[in-house]
């Protein structure tokens, strides 16, 4: 069984595997150690990766990039509003208020919903895995951002289902990142916990965690977030001042020519990366539009200045983290700055200021998540042995849970999970109640979410259970935060004494058992699911529980059915399977197609120069004519009329000159054979 991270970043995806020498960073088909996030509908089959990068220019409006930003979002949000402006492919409102992506591919309008297009991503990570490693694989971590709301962890589990994956756990890119720092480090000081921040700059958002170690184990403190403050803003400075440098010098205004602000945002993003190593770089783009060759130039103090406010936003962020931890930057032992958006010079120089020591950049800055998250699936995978580690993480949002008579609450706020709570874990709920009752479970602090976000997340239905008399009863109800960071109700039970044990109205219409924990989900009832909330829970099982468990005499386990607001039911979830695999089947076909094709093409240079040499004296002249003109007419169809046939067509056609050169090509075998057969006879005497 082989164990995978992967880092699914909205710029760059990395894959880790875990052996036992240790975590290995694989290449993919190009050899690179990164896959662009990109997914590009041809004329007859999808690209995907650095194929699909590839069309960005030439194929703009079916070319899907940064897809990770649409994944549970709706379409009215303001992000995404923002966001689908500078996205050159078309998005529409679909019927749950969420995003559809529509393009046209095999000649019809098709819509795809982010999901997909994070499915179809996966598989192709899952493929050059399987290649790499030469044996199938589903066993995953998948590394996610921490401010991934419920409906976002979902899809993600969503998106990996539909391409045959089976996420041990989704894990916040940070502490992915922080897991890998900590694991093999043996020089923790004993006297008492060592305090790191993690700060990672990615193509779209900025994280920041405060983590503590000690030997042998790690928690995250707290987490911080801007979700709209990373590399590419970076690459929006620059595109702004060349906008309005371009207008100035040339009179053109690029804004207004979608295929020209895409080739000046990819000069950009170049030219950003120039100036993480030198002072000053040119910028010249050929024919930018109306036919007029660009030129222009920045320092890279004039880029600074101008992303003045970024780099506040970048401190603020860090700010937010660090209160939370309730520590001060002199207690803070190191800054670990990773991202690869990290790598403009003055994000160092500033964090350097803000935290009064220059951060550390010796981590790998594009490799870590996807490393931590292959550490934690051989952690999680029964088949692998890793040393004794502890990884507490913090959820990033308070959570509430209301019933029908109002919020249940524990903490302030309507809180019964608080920000920065760790998880994996379970609180029990004790309620009174008579008879079948509703429970929701929304975010309690809507200033802690991205904005836009609703606060609404499940209801949950506890079933019919009937007691003897009117009289309320006592229900314990179980929440759980999984270890995806999924909140759920797993169980609920009515506890019973002994006495009341042969009541026939309880018996009757309830599972009599003290084990058997029933979960019904209209929403991911499925195997590898059900798997993940199994595996989950005896680590998450608190002492309390327990304890519990001996008080009580016997208790019913009462039905609990949820419903999530959003997000993919089972039957869409199942179409969007069979989608996939008509998808992976066409793009198969086109596959065989070109191989097939080739294989024609071959054939007819190699039989031209045996029916010229070696089959000459094995046929009669006009056997050798009528083949050779045969060979050349394919040769010529190949390039002309049959450049671009269906593999049916290549077929038959191999096939018929197969048929014709096949009795020569035999004669030739058989007369070789009778050579060798008295070259022999002729040894032996
Ligand atoms: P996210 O974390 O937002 O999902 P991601 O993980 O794909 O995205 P990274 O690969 O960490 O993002 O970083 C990509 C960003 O780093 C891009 O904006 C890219 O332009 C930027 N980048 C890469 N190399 C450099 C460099 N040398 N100097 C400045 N920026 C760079
Ligand atoms: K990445
Ligand atoms: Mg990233």
């Amino acid at each position: 069984m082989s164990v995978v991270g992967f880092d699914f970043g909205n710029e760059n995806c990395v894959i880790a595997v875990a052996k036992q020498s240790g975590i290995d960073v694989l290449l993919n088909d190009e050899s690179k150690r990164e896959t662009p996030a990109v997914v590009s509908f041809g004329k007859k089959q999808r690209f995907m990766g650095f194929a699909g990068a590839a069309s960005a220019t030439t194929n703009p409006k079916s070319t899907i990039s940064q897809v990770k930003r649409l994944i549970g979002q709706k379409f009215m949000e303001p992000d995404v509003q923002k966001d689908l402006k500078s996205f050159p492919f078309e998005c529409v409102e679909g019927p749950d208020g969420g995003i559809l992506i529509c393009l046209e591919y095999l000649g019809e309008i098709q819509t795809f919903a982010p999901v997909q297009i994070l499915g179809m991503l996966f598989s192709h990570l899952k493929r050059i895995t399987e290649k790499n490693l030469e044996t199938d694989i589903s066993d995953c971590v998948i590394g996610i951002p921490s401010y991934s709301t419920d409906l976002q962890r979902r899809a993600y589990l969503d998106a990996a289902e539909i391409a045959g994956l089976r996420p041990l756990r989704l894990m916040h890119d940070c502490t992915a990142t922080a897991l890998g720092y900590g694991i093999y480090k043996t020089d923790f000081p004993i006297e008492g916990p060592t305090y790191v921040v993690f700060v990672d700059i990615g193509h779209c958002d900025t994280q920041v965690c405060v983590a503590s170690f000690v030997s042998g184990q790690m928690k995250i403190i707290s987490h911080a977030f801007d979700r709209n403050l990373g590399g590419r803003d970076f690459d929006e400075v620059l595109f702004s001042y060349f906008v309005a440098q371009f207008k100035e010098q040339y009179n053109i205004d690029v804004y207004s020519n979608a295929r020209a602000s895409i080739r000046l945002r990819a000069s950009c993003e170049k030219l950003k990366k120039v100036l993480s190593a030198n002072a000053e770089a040119p910028l010249n783009i050929e024919c930018l539009m109306d036919e007029i060759d660009v030129e222009g130039f920045i320092k890279r103090v004039e880029f600074e200045k101008l992303s003045t406010n970024l780099l506040n936003k970048i401190l603020e962020t860090c700010g937010k983290a660090l209160s939370d931890s309730r520590l001060t930057v002199g207690e803070i032992r190191s800054v670990e700055l990773v991202g690869s958006g990290s790598r403009i010079p003055i994000i160092g120089r500033i964090l350097a200021s803000y935290f009064k020591r220059e951060p550390s950049r010796k981590m790998n800055a594009s490799e870590c998540v996807a490393h931590g998250c292959a550490l934690q699936c051989a952690m999680l995978s029964p088949t692998f042995c890793v040393r004794e580690y502890e990884v507490e993480d913090a959820f990033p949002f308070s959570i509430g849970f209301s019933s029908d008579k109002g919020p249940v609450c524990r903490l302030s706020n309507y809180a019964l999970l608080r920000k920065h709570q760790p998880f994996p874990s379970v609180k029990i709920l004790s309620l009174h109640r008579t008879r079948m009752f509703h429970m929701e479970a929304y975010y309690a602090d809507p200033s802690e979410l991205p904005s836009g976000v609703s606060s609404k997340i499940s209801s949950f239905m506890i079933e019919p259970f009937q007691v003897s008399h009117m009289e309320a009863r006592k229900v314990k109800v179980r929440v759980q935060l999984n270890m995806h960071g999924i909140v759920t109700l797993v169980s609920a039970s009515n506890q019973l004494l002994e006495n009341h044990m042969d009541d026939p109205l309880t018996r009757s219409d309830t599972h009599l058992t003290s084990a058997k924990i029933e979960v019904e989900s209209n929403h991911g009832s499925s195997s590898a699911k059900d798997n993940n909330l199994k595996r989950l829970q005896p680590s998450s099982m608190s002492a309390a529980d327990g304890m519990r468990k001996s008080k009580l005499v016997n208790k019913l386990v009462i039905r609990v059915s949820e419903s999530v607001h959003g997000g993919m039911t089972n039957a869409e979830l199942s179409d969007a399977k069979e989608k996939e695999y008509q998808l992976v089947q066409q793009d198969q076909k086109i596959e065989d197609t070109k191989d097939k094709k080739n294989a024609l093409e071959s054939y007819v240079y190699e039989m031209r120069d045996k029916m010229l040499n070696k089959y000459r004296g094995f046929s009669t002249e006009s056997q050798l004519e009528g083949i050779s003109n045969n060979l050349q007419q394919t040769e010529e169809w190949l390039y002309e009329e049959g450049a671009d046939e269906s593999l049916d067509v290549y077929t038959e056609k191999l096939e018929y000159l197969k048929q014709l050169v096949d009795p020569i090509e035999n004669r030739f075998k058989e007369e070789k054979v009778r050579n060798e057969a008295s070259k022999g006879l002729s040894d032996c005497v």
